[in-house]
C-alpha cells in the first residue's frame, strides 16, 4: 500500500515539477480524559493508533498538497470531512481507512472532522495550517464539553446536544491550565516585532469569543462571521464550527493573558483560574 502511496506522489511532484506531495497516516481512536474530577469520553485524530488527548494538526507549506490515510481505529463509523473540499464519499466504516488527496485551493486554515455526532461531539475536530511558513505559527483548538453526556454520545444513546447543556470542561488543544500553560502550540512566546499568525477552530457545541489582552490582532480570514475578515480587534466571536486565522504583531514587551470573554469558560471544575485562558510573553 505504502508503496502505491509513493509511486502516486512521485508521479504527482513530476507532473507538477513543483508541488510537494506530503504522505501521512491519520488514526481516529477514542478515549477517555480525565480533567480534575472530570472524564470525558473523547474521539480525536492521532498520528499513531496510540490514543493522545490532542488532535494532530497540520502545519503544510504554501502549495503543498496532502496524501492521507486515514484509518478508523474506533467502533463506530466516521467521516473525514472538510466544508468546501470534502464532503461526500468520505465515510470510514469502524475499523476500516480510506485515501484522501488534498490540494487546497489557497493559504489558509483547514478545519477537518468527523461529522458523526460520535466524532464532532466528541472532538474529533482539528485543522490543517497552509502556508504563513516565514511566520510564528500557533493553534487554538476550542473545545468543551460535559462529562455525563460524552458517556451518552460515546454509547450512542444520545446523538445531539440537548437543550439543558451544561458543559464541565472548556479547553484549548483538549488543555486546560496549568497544563496548558506548557502547551506550545498554543502558549505564544515572541518577541515585540514578530509576525505570528494563530490558527482558531471552534470544535465546541456552543459560541465561544475571545478577548486579548495587550494587543490588537488583525483577523485575516472566517468561515463563519466574514463580515468580520480584515478587523483588528481584542474582542470578538468564535462561533460553533469557526475556522479563522488572526494575525498579530507584538507592539510591546510584556505578559499578557487572552481568555474567552465568557467567564464560566474560564473554569475548571467550577474554580476560577482554568479553562479556556492562553498567554502571550513577548520579549523585548
Ligand atoms: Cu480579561
Amino acid at each position: 500500500m505504502k508503496l502505491v502511496f509513493f509511486s502516486i506522489a512521485l508521479f504527482l511532484v513530476s507532473l507538477t515539477g513543483r508541488t510537494t506531495v506530503i504522505l501521512d497516516t491519520l488514526y481516529i481512536n477514542s478515549g477517555s480524559l480525565t480533567v480534575v474530577d472530570y472524564t470525558l469520553q473523547t474521539c480525536v485524530f492521532n498520528d499513531s493508533a496510540n490514543f493522545f488527548k490532542q488532535n494532530k494538526i497540520f502545519e503544510l507549506n504554501s502549495g503543498d498538497e496532502l496524501l492521507l490515510h486515514v484509518i478508523n481505529n474506533d467502533v463506530v463509523e466516521h467521516t473525514f470531512t472538510i466544508d468546501g473540499i470534502i464532503e461526500s464519499g468520505n465515510v470510514i466504516a469502524a475499523g476500516g481507512s480510506d485515501d484522501f488527496f488534498l490540494s487546497f485551493p489557497a493559504n489558509g486554515v483547514y478545519r477537518f472532522y468527523s461529522d458523526r455526532p460520535g466524532g464532532k461531539l466528541l472532538g474529533a475536530s482539528s485543522m490543517i495550517l497552509v502556508g504563513y511558513e516565514n511566520y510564528a505559527r500557533y493553534y487554538w483548538n476550542l473545545f468543551e464539553q460535559q462529562d455525563t453526556l460524552t458517556d451518552k454520545i460515546d454509547a450512542g444513546t444520545e446523538t445531539t446536544i440537548p437543550l439543558d447543556y451544561t458543559p464541565d470542561i472548556f479547553s484549548i488543544n483538549m488543555k486546560v491550565p496549568p497544563d496548558l500553560d506548557s502547551d506550545t502550540l498554543s502558549y505564544i512566546y515572541q518577541m515585540v516585532g514578530d509576525s505570528l499568525v494563530i490558527a482558531v477552530v471552534n470544535s465546541g457545541n456552543m459560541h465561544h469569543n475571545l478577548h486579548f489582552h495587550g494587543y490588537h490582532v488583525k483577523i485575516l480570514s472566517t468561515e463563519k462571521n466574514t463580515h468580520l475578515t480584515g478587523w483588528t480587534k481584542d474582542s470578538f466571536p468564535v462561533v460553533v464550527g469557526e475556522v479563522m486565522l488572526l494575525l498579530l504583531v507584538p507592539d510591546q514587551p510584556g505578559m499578557y493573558m487572552v481568555h474567552n470573554h465568557n467567564m464560566i469558560t474560564i473554569t475548571t471544575n467550577g474554580v476560577y483560574p482554568g479553562g479556556m485562558m492562553n498567554m502571550i510573553e513577548i520579549m523585548p
